[in-house]
């Protein structure tokens, strides 16, 4: 069987074909920032209607609140304009084919338990990305929760006094993390809508104030992992994600980590699918649960 997997980020959208978890074509575009319906409906087309032919099953892993194959963004400014978007059955009704689709960060955590080497019982996944996401799997079994809301960590409280998120709540782990965390505190010494990508290079030039905001970024994961790991008891938090693969990055919140007791330190480990978390994860679960 051959699926059609669909990672729909705040910034990109990936496609790839997939046969016996292996990745044989892969596409890529910008996710449309217009943030309208109608928009996103197009760009699915143009991006999933050449793959379609191809393939035999949909399966959509997408940032946001995924109930019952509806979108709605908790954090509008990551993917805005976005209120129960039907997801799934556009991607029907594009493709033609059976579609299912859930959250990126917990389609990621599964693709994560699935490629462990040391098996675990309990283990979060966490992408540093425009928005910071979690995947929970305890027990064995992946949570998404009875309206899809479960693993959404990235809007626990990292600073009463921070900036507000656009979820609403001030101080969201998300609101000091993120990409577009990250872009956003660049703006006062970069230039104004600078990348978090862009700030990440400042970072590494040894830019102090970015130095500053990356280490600010990657003490707020350390300290979610914390919270994550004395809450759920986990053996392992693997971090992926365009900021939490990125060069130094888990190395740092690594050495937060390391400044409390042991127990609130997992075995912290870098995404083993790596950027391809999302698209294998989804497929792996659509296997499993179609
Ligand atoms: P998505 O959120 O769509 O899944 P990514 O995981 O690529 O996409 O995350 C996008 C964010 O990561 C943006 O804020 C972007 O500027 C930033 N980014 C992309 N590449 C890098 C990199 N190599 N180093 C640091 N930040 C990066
Ligand atoms: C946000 C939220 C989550 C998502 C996370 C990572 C929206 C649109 N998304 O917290 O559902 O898992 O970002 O998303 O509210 P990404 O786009 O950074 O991969
Ligand atoms: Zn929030």
């Amino acid at each position: 069987k051959t699926y059609l997997a669909v990672d729909l980020g705040g910034t990109k959208i990936a496609a790839a074909l997939i046969r016996n978890n292996t990745i044989v074509r892969r596409e890529q575009i910008e996710t449309p920032s217009s943030q309208s319906p109608a928009a996103l409906s197009d760009a699915l087309k143009a991006l999933l209607l050449p793959l379609s032919h191809e393939a035999d099953s949909v399966a959509i892993a997408s940032t946001g609140i995924i109930d019952n194959g509806a979108l709605t963004a908790l954090n509008p400014d990551n993917l805005g304009g976005l209120n129960n978007y039907p997801l799934q059955d556009v991607v029907a009704d594009i493709t033609g084919l059976e579609t299912v689709a859930i959250n990126d960060a917990q389609a990621a955590a599964w693709a994560e338990y699935k490629a462990l080497c040391q098996p675990a019982e309990n283990m979060a996944f966490i992408t540093v990305s425009t928005g910071v996401g979690a995947g929970l799997v305890i027990d064995g079994k992946l949570l998404a929760g009875p309206r899809g809301v479960a693993g959404h960590a990235g809007h626990m409280l990292a600073d009463p006094n921070g900036p507000m998120c656009g979820c609403g709540r001030r101080g969201c782990v998300e609101s000091v993390a993120s990409g577009r965390a990250i872009a956003r505190a660049g703006e006062a010494y970069f230039a104004a809508g600078c990348s978090g990508y862009a700030v990440y290079q400042q970072f590494l030039a040894g830019d102090e104030n970015a130095e500053a905001i990356i280490h600010r970024s990657a003490k707020a994961i350390a300290n979610l992992i914390a919270d994550l790991t004395i809450s759920l008891d986990l053996d392992v938090v693997t971090l992926g994600g365009s900021v939490g693969l990125a060069e130094n990055y888990l190395d740092l919140v690594q050495s937060y980590l390391s400044q409390l007791p042991a127990i609130y330190q997992p075995r912290l480990i870098p995404a083993v699918t790596g950027a391809d978390a999302g698209l294998i994860g989804v497929t792996r679960w659509a296997e499993a649960n179609t």
